[in-house]
C-alpha cells in the first residue's frame, strides 16, 4: 500500500482520538484513564516541539541574515512584515464584527441559561485565573511591550522562551556577522548552518510521533466536555466564530493566489500538517517548528524570511484570535450589557483587538486573557466581567483550536507574501527525508 502522507496519518490519529475520548466518557473511570495514561503522551509531544523552537529561531534567523547580501533588506523585511500583519489583523476584526452584528447570537438568550452559566462558570478557576492574568497585564506601562523586546540576559530569554527577545538577539548576531566580514564570521556561520540542519531534522523525527500524539491530545479535549446543554445554547455564537475564521482563511487564499500566483489548494496541502498540529495543540508556539519546516521546505520561503516572519507572527500576529475577540466582545454585550453596543465602542474594539493580538501569548486560551483587556477598553462593568467570560468559557477550547489554525495559516500566508515581495520565494526542494515521513 502506498505510504500515507503525514497529514492523513495525523487526521486518522485525530479522528480516533475523538472517538476514543467519547467512548472513555461513557465508561466508568474512563476520564481518569485518559488523564493518567493517554494525555501525558500529548504533553510529551508539545514539550518536544517547544524544546526545538528556540534553537530553530536562533539558527534560521542568524543563518538567514548572515547570508544576506546587504543589511538594508532587513529593514525592508521588518517593515513589510509588521505592516502586512497589522493589515490582516484589521481585516480579521472587521470580519468578526460584521458577522456578530449581522447574526446577533447573543440576542434573546433566556435568563435561566444566563443564570445556569453564571452559577457553573463565573467562579470557575479557569475564569478567575484568566481575569487575574488580564489584571496583571493591565498594570504595565504603555511602553512595556517595547521594553520587553530587549533582553538583559539572553540565557533567561532562552529559558523563558521569550520569542521577541530571542528574535532581537538573533537579528543582532546576524547583523554583526555581516559587519565583521565573511572570513571572521565563517566559524559561527558554519555552526548556525549545521545547527539549523540538525534542528530541522529534529522536526522530522518528532513529526513521526505526531499521529499518536494528536490521538492523545484530542482524547484529552473530548473528556473535558461535560456540559452539552450549555454547549448547545452557545452553538450560534460558535458558528459565528467558525464562520468568520473560514472567511478569513478564504481571504488568505485570495492573497496567496493574487500575490504569489500559487494554487490555493497546493498551499493548503503544504501547510496542512502545521494546521492539524495547531488544531490539536491550541498553541502557535508549539506548532512553530513545524510551521517553519513546512514553509521553508515545502512552500519555498527563504530561511531569512521564514526565520523572522514566522516567530514574529507566532508572537504578535494572531488574526484568528483578533476575529474571535471582536465576536466574543459583542456577543457578551448583546447578552448582558446591551447599552454598551455603540458604534464608538465597536471602533475601540477594532483598535484594542488589533493591539491585544500583539500582546497575546501563543499558548492555549491566551485569547480569553486579552478579551478581558478588550472589554475593559470599552468600559465594560467590572462586576459583569466574570459573567461575561463565563458566557464564552464552556465552548472556548474547541474555538481556541480553530483560531490557532487560522493564526498559523495567517503567519504562513504573510511569510509567502513578504518572501515574494523580496524575491525570496522559490520552488521548494523537499529534503530526501520527506519521502521518509511525508509524501506530499
Ligand atoms: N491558542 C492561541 C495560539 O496559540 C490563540 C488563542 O488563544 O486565541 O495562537
Amino acid at each position: 500500500m502506498k505510504k500515507l502522507a503525514l497529514h492523513w496519518k495525523i487526521i486518522i490519529g485525530m479522528v480516533l482520538g475523538i472517538i476514543f475520548g467519547f467512548i472513555m466518557n461513557t465508561i466508568n473511570g474512563g476520564k481518569g484513564f485518559v488523564t493518567d495514561w493517554i494525555a501525558p503522551f500529548g504533553t510529551i509531544f508539545i514539550n518536544l516541539l517547544k524544546l526545538i523552537a528556540v534553537p530553530l529561531i536562533l539558527a534560521s534567523l542568524i543563518k538567514g541574515i548572515s547570508d544576506l547580501k546587504d543589511i538594508s533588506k532587513i529593514k525592508s523585511m521588518g517593515l513589510r512584515t509588521i505592516l502586512i500583519y497589522l493589515g490582516t489583523t484589521l481585516v480579521a476584526v472587521i470580519i468578526g464584527l460584521g458577522i456578530v452584528n449581522l447574526v446577533k447570537p447573543g440576542k434573546g438568550m433566556p435568563q435561566d441559561t444566563i443564570e445556569k452559566i453564571k452559577i457553573k462558570y463565573a467562579n470557575d478557576i479557569g475564569v478567575t485565573d484568566k481575569l487575574a492574568k488580564a489584571a496583571a497585564q493591565k498594570d504595565t506601562g504603555p511602553l512595556q511591550a517595547l521594553v520587553d523586546i530587549f533582553p538583559s540576559n539572553i540565557f533567561k530569554a532562552f529559558a523563558e522562551a521569550s520569542m521577541l527577545q530571542i528574535i532581537f538577539f538573533s537579528i543582532l548576531v546576524g547583523i554583526c556577522l555581516l559587519l565583521i566580514g565573511k572570513k571572521k564570521a565563517k566559524p559561527l556561520v558554519k555552526f548556525f548552518d549545521s545547527l539549523n540542519e540538525v534542528v530541522m531534522k529534529m522536526v522530522d523525527l518528532i513529526m513521526l510521533f505526531a499521529p499518536y500524539a494528536v490521538f492523545a491530545l484530542l482524547a484529552n479535549v473530548i473528556i473535558a466536555f461535560d456540559d452539552t446543554e450549555i454547549l448547545v445554547k452557545l452553538l450560534l455564537y460558535a458558528f459565528c466564530v467558525v464562520g468568520g475564521l473560514i472567511l478569513l482563511i478564504g481571504f488568505y487564499l485570495m492573497l496567496v493566489t493574487v500575490y504569489t500566483k500559487k494554487s490555493p489548494m497546493w498551499f493548503l496541502k503544504q501547510i496542512s500538517p502545521a494546521q492539524l498540529l495547531a488544531f490539536s495543540t491550541s498553541s502557535s508556539a508549539a506548532t512553530l517548528p513545524v510551521t517553519m519546516e513546512r514553509v521553508e521546505e515545502h512552500i519555498g520561503v527563504d530561511k531569512e524570511v521564514s526565520g523572522f516572519v514566522l516567530p514574529v507572527g507566532a508572537t504578535v500576529n494572531m488574526d484568528g484570535t483578533s476575529l474571535y475577540q471582536g465576536i466574543a466582545a459583542v456577543f457578551i454585550m448583546q447578552v448582558i450589557w446591551p447599552e454598551g453596543l455603540t458604534f464608538t465602542n465597536q471602533l475601540v474594539i477594532i483598535f484594542t483587538a488589533v493591539l491585544a493580538s500583539i500582546g497575546s501569548a501563543a499558548v492555549p486560551s491566551a485569547g480569553i486573557v486579552m478579551l478581558v483587556i478588550v472589554l475593559e477598553s470599552i468600559g465594560f462593568p467590572a462586576e459583569l466581567l466574570p459573567i461575561g467570560i463565563a458566557l464564552i468559557f464552556a465552548v472556548d477550547r474547541p474555538l481556541d483550536m480553530c483560531r490557532t489554525v487560522v493564526n498559523v495559516t495567517g503567519d504562513a500566508t504573510v511569510s509567502m507574501i513578504v518572501a515574494k515581495s523580496l524575491g525570496k520565494l522559490h520552488d521548494p526542494q523537499p529534503k530526501e527525508w520527506d519521502d521518509h515521513y511525508d509524501e506530499v
